[in-house]
């Protein structure tokens, strides 16, 4: 009907009308937390430097990460997509091991 709201009649007469619904069940990516391992070799300015090059945190956010981990033994560098975190985890791994530190990240189910 022509003054149906939802109808999707082109409204020029020519009886031709546009699909546009669309399903709306679509899931959501399950999230992953990165986690980042405490240890006593790698120096405190190292996990900033990788806190702040690869999960994007200012100085001040990084520190307080670091010190979190440093103290607690693991903290929560950031919650991703599945294929973001393990991405995250190679570039601190690959970065760690360039420079010979212990340094450890994983990820698990958020
Ligand atoms: N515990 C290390 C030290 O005393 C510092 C450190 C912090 C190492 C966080 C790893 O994920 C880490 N030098």
């Amino acid at each position: 009907m022509a003054s149906d709201d939802r109808s999707n009649d082109d409204g020029r007469g020519t009886g031709v009308g546009v699909a546009t619904r669309t399903r709306t069940r679509t899931k959501q990516p399950q999230p992953y937390k990165v986690l980042m391992l405490n240890d006593d070799y790698t120096p405190m300015e190292f996990v900033v430097l990788c806190l702040q090059r690869f999960f994007r945190m200012s100085l001040e956010d990084a520190t307080r990460v670091m010190l979190h981990v440093h103290q607690k033994g693991v903290g929560v560098c950031g919650i991703f997509s599945y294929e973001v975190a393990e991405t995250k985890v190679t570039q601190v791994m690959d970065f760690a091991r360039s420079q010979q530190h212990p340094l450890q990240c994983t990820l698990e189910k958020a």
